[in-house]
């Protein structure tokens, strides 16, 4: 296990990187360019610039999250090979400087969705919460919701350039179905695994957040049975999941530990991002990201671990989002402190399951 944080990068982060070294245990930062357009290839200079950065704090970049991936290639169009061949290339460089992983989503329109950026806790912390009752606006309204509670910094896969007109992004997935939707992942990962197989990059595709359909767009990264499709499409190590025990485990019928336990076995969790969740009412989806310590969530943390940890889990994990906590202000679910907090508590798990076993 290789304990890591997200970092937005020294422009646009207000947490500094030598803070993020500071955790115990903390080895790695998962990175991105925020700058190049979804599409295009990155540049090398801007990638050796993020490394840099990453290596003189003292901390390695061996993920990447995320590599996004253009809607013409989610759509099917015929102008998505071109955008293919340009995702090829950003592998190929990615793996020149040592990345070994590349998280990735295929949620249509919308990377993730919350409705609430800052819900309140009864000890005084915020944090954010997803409720049906918010997404029941025009997909317009709920998207200026969520970038209007930003803090004022870049939300990651919410380009205000890509989103200005989510009405006709919509509509271009009117007659998608879920099939076709596979179908055009699976197009994708035909082509580009093999590259990733000759550089030794797995990718790690992103559940859908949260993990059944909102405003009737198709989704097929929500259960056990869509990572199992996917993982059998391309049949290779390097076709791979970020589990990320958040998403997932937003849906109550989702048996998170069994699903983990299941795809560590298999050796397709090359990143997990682990995290908890609290359901405001049993059976409900309704629900908030609450701390990471197994009482306050409605998943138990240290099982979710010992599943890694029992099946031979061997790769890089992050803390996932956090709480606002101790007065802390930033960009909603990437302060330090709570991130802080959680790292270390799954740390202390990982050291309690690897004494225990040895
Ligand atoms: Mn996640």
């Amino acid at each position: 296990m290789k304990m890591t944080m997200r970092w937005y990068g020294k422009q646009d982060d207000p947490v500094k990187i030598d803070y993020i070294r500071q955790v115990p245990g903390m080895t790695g930062i998962v990175g991105s360019l925020f700058d190049v357009p979804v599409g295009e290839v990155w540049p090398e200079d801007k990638i050796l610039a993020l490394k840099t950065d990453v290596e003189q704090a003292g901390l390695t970049l061996e993920v990447i999250e995320s590599v996004n991936i253009h809607e013409d290639i989610k759509l099917g169009l015929p102008s998505r090979d071109r955008y293919i061949e340009n995702y090829k290339e950003t592998i190929r460089r990615l793996a020149k400087i040592g990345i070994k992983v590349i998280c990735y989503n295929f949620m249509p329109v919308f990377d993730w969705m919350k409705t609430e950026m800052a819900y309140p806790l009864a000890d005084g912390s915020t944090t954010m919460a997803f409720f049906l009752e918010g997404v029941q606006k025009t997909p317009q309204e709920v998207a200026d919701d969520v970038m209007s509670q930003n803090e004022g910094l870049a939300l990651p896969g919410w380009e205000p350039e890509r989103l200005v007109d989510i009405t006709k992004l919509i509509a271009q997935y009117q007659d998608v179905t879920e099939a076709d939707l596979r179908n055009n992942l699976t197009y994708f990962l035909q082509q580009i695994i093999p590259v990733c197989e000759a550089v030794d990059i797995k990718m790690a595709i992103h559940p859908d957040d949260p993990p059944y359909s909102i405003f009737g767009l198709p989704r097929i990264v929500k259960n056990r049975d869509d990572l199992a499709y996917i993982c059998e499409a391309v049949d290779s190590p390097y076709n791979g999941i970020t589990m990320c025990t958040g998403s997932i485990g937003e849906d109550p019928d989702n048996d998170l530990v069994a699903i983990v336990a299941e795809f560590a076995k298999r050796d397709r969790i090359p990143f997990a991002h682990v995290r908890n969740v609290k359901f405001i009412e049993a059976g409900g989806r309704d629900c908030y990201e609450s701390a990471h310590y197994s009482p306050y969530g409605s998943h138990d943390l240290f099982e979710v671990m010992a599943a890694l940890y029992d099946n031979g889990f061997d790769g890089y994990i992050r803390p996932d989002h956090g709480r606002m906590i101790w007065g802390e202000t930033g960009r909603p679910g990437y302060g330090l402190y709570d991130r802080a907090l959680g790292a270390m508590y799954l740390t202390g798990l990982w050291e309690a399951l690897e004494k225990r076993h040895v």
